[in-house]
C-alpha cells in the first residue's frame, strides 16, 4: 500500500483543521512539524486526533541522545504515532530515537537524503548510503528519501530491504508521483494539497496512487 501523507505546514489551527477535514477521505496520515507546532503549540496534535489519522511528528530531531529522548518522549505522550529524526547525527542519537519510539509503541523514520536541491551538497558521496546502513543497524522503521530523485531513492531501497520509505517532494518540489509511488510506502504531499483552492479535489488526485484502491 502506498499511503498518502498530508504535510500540514499551515500556521493556523482553524486552517489546519479545515484542510484535514476536507482531505480526510483521500489521505492516510498527517505529518506536522515546526511551522504548525511553533505557531499553535503541540496541543494541535490532540485537536487533530479527532480525525483518526495517525500523526507523524516531523521534527527532524538532530541532537545528542539524551535530548533526542526527551523530545521523542514528549512527542509520543501527545499521541503521535511516529517521529522523524536525522541520521547524520550518528548511531547513538538514532538509537535513542528508535528506542523511545518503540517503548511508546510508535515508529521512527530517519532522514537519509533530503529532497531539496541543496541536499546534494552533503548527502551525496556515500553519506545517504551510510545512513541507510545505520537505519538497519539501529532497527528504525524506515527512512525519508526524496521523491525529487527517484533514482537515489531506488538505491536507498536496495540498501534497506523492506523497511518503509516515506517520500517528500511530490507536487510543489516537482517530484512526479508516477515515478516514485511504486518504490515507496508513502508519498508526502504538502503545498499541492493545502494551498489548493479545493484541497479535497487536490488530495483526491493523489489517491489513485494508494495501491488497491
Ligand atoms: O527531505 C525532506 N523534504 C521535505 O520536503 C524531508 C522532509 N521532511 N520534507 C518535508 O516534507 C517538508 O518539511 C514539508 O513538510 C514536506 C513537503 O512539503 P511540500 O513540498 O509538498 O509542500
Amino acid at each position: 500500500m502506498t499511503e498518502i501523507i498530508l504535510a500540514l505546514d499551515v500556521m493556523k489551527k482553524d486552517k489546519a483543521v479545515s484542510i484535514v477535514q476536507k482531505a480526510a477521505p483521500y489521505i492516510d496520515k498527517v505529518k506536522i512539524g515546526y511551522p504548525l507546532v511553533l505557531a499553535e503549540g503541540l496541543g494541535i496534535a490532540e485537536i487533530l486526533s479527532e480525525y483518526k489519522k495517525p500523526l507523524i511528528a516531523d521534527f527532524k530531531v538532530a541532537d545528542i541522545p539524551n535530548t533526542t529522548r526527551l523530545i521523542a518522549e514528549e512527542v509520543f505522550s501527545r499521541g503521535f504515532s511516529a517521529i522523524i529524526c536525522h541520521g547524520f547525527v550518528g548511531h547513538d542519537s538514532v538509537r535513542a530515537c528508535v528506542e523511545t519510539a518503540h517503548e511508546n509503541m510508535g515508529e521512527c523514520y530517519v532522514v537519509t537524503e533530503m529532497s531539496h536541491p541543496g541536499a546534494v551538497d552533503f548527502f551525496h558521496g556515500g553519506v545517504a548510503e551510510r545512513i541507510a546502513e545505520l537505519v538497519c543497524e539501529a532497527g528504525a522503521d524506515g527512512i525519508i528519501a526524496p521523491a525529487t530523485r527517484p533514482e537515489r531513492t531506488a538505491v536507498l531501497r536496495s540498501l534497506i530491504g523492506n523497511k518503509k520509505i516515506l517520500s517528500p517532494g511530490v507536487g510543489a518540489q516537482g517530484g512526479d508521483p508516477d515515478a516514485i509511488a511504486g518504490i515507496v510506502d508513502g508519498i508526502i504531499v504538502g503545498r499541492a494539497i493545502y494551498e489548493s483552492s479545493d484541497p479535497a479535489a487536490a488530495a483526491r488526485q493523489y489517491s489513485c496512487f494508494r495501491t488497491g484502491i
